[in-house]
């Protein structure tokens, strides 16, 4: 519900993603229409807004409207004016992995392996390539209100470990044990999320579930695990089948804000030549500890397991 005819938006999909159309992003935009703008997001999850030649700060700002920018626990990673600000690169950038030109890959939520896990995401397409390097989005709302009412239930009362891109085999090229130390594993403990939570804003039931490795999740709590990744798999699947699933394709000084708090979000860049350069700017905003759909599942708190 948007009572502000400034903010426009045209549904790109069935059920999730607008464009909001002819709305340049400068201050006074976002200082008038920051609630409109907030609300339009509620209601389509992913908004995208075209040919937004703005400088950092104003993209900085914009992120404001989403809740508080969080400022990246690696320093070297910020933008030099901005530390809300970093880069997407998929080039050889000085002082990073290179593990970093493809991050993001495979379906995940930002930060799902925190306690408090992100809450928006934004992009700003600096340089973005012809063909290539495009952005996927899954609806984990829809894809949960469409399950059989007995199946719901039943995943209302589970829980899912989560673990800094956990990987049982040391050598998968996906696990980050070849570049994270014994000091950054201490501060990534396993924990644990409701694998339904309720949205805080729109009170909403959704799926918070990720493939396996690639998406920090170690398996259902209390579940054996073949039966756990069997369950994962299938939820997986559900999510990012076609009815729920939105590619965008980066034009230059697009910006795209999307809601972790009920989507999947997926990089493609790992297909990308790397002749063709692609750079964006990104902002997470901090977001609140997951709300069970059932209270007595209980909220977002350390694994049972944790600390091994
Ligand atoms: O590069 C992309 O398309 C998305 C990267 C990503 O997962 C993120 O920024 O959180
Ligand atoms: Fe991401």
């Amino acid at each position: 519900m948007v009572a502000d005819s400034t903010v426009v938006a045209t549904r790109l999909t069935e059920t999730f993603v607008a464009e909001v159309k002819d709305l340049p992003i400068t201050p006074e935009v976002i200082d008038e229409h920051g609630r409109a703008i907030y609300e339009t997001y509620l209601d389509h999850k992913v908004l995208v807004f075209r040919a937004q030649d703005i400088a950092a700060g104003v993209f900085a700002k914009f992120g404001t409207i989403f809740g508080r920018p969080e400022e990246h626990h690696v320093i070297k990673l910020r933008h030099p004016e901005e530390p809300t600000l970093t880069y997407l690169s998929n080039q050889d950038e000085p002082g990073r992995n290179k593990e970093m030109k493809t991050s993001g890959q495979g379906w995940h939520s930002d930060y799902s392996y925190k306690l408090v896990p992100a809450s928006a995401t934004m992009l700003h397409g600096l340089e973005i390539p012809a063909n290539g390097g495009d952005t996927l989005f899954a609806n984990a709302e829809a894809a949960f209100a469409d399950l059989p009412e007995e199946r719901k239930a039943y995943l209302r009362t589970l829980r899912v470990r989560h673990q800094y891109r956990w990987s049982p085999n040391r050598e998968d090229p996906w696990a980050r044990w070849k570049y994270i130390g014994a000091e950054e594993r201490r501060k990534t403990p396993e924990i644990t999320h409701p694998l339904v939570r309720r949205h805080p804003d729109t009170g909403r039931e959704c799926l918070f579930i990720q493939p396996h490795v690639i998406g920090s999740v170690v398996g259902i709590e209390g579940m054996e695990e073949s039966e756990s990744t069997a369950l994962i798999d299938e939820l997986i699947a559900h999510i990012t089948s076609a009815p729920y699933t939105y590619r965008h394709k980066w034009s230059p000084l697009d910006v795209v804000v999307w809601d972790n708090r009920c989507l999947l979000h997926s990089a493609t860049t790992k297909d990308l030549d790397e002749r063709h350069v692609r750079r964006l700017l990104r902002l997470t905003t901090h977001g609140q500890p997951v709300t069970p759909s059932l209270p007595e599942v209980g909220h977002s708190r350390l694994s049972a397991q944790s600390g091994d």
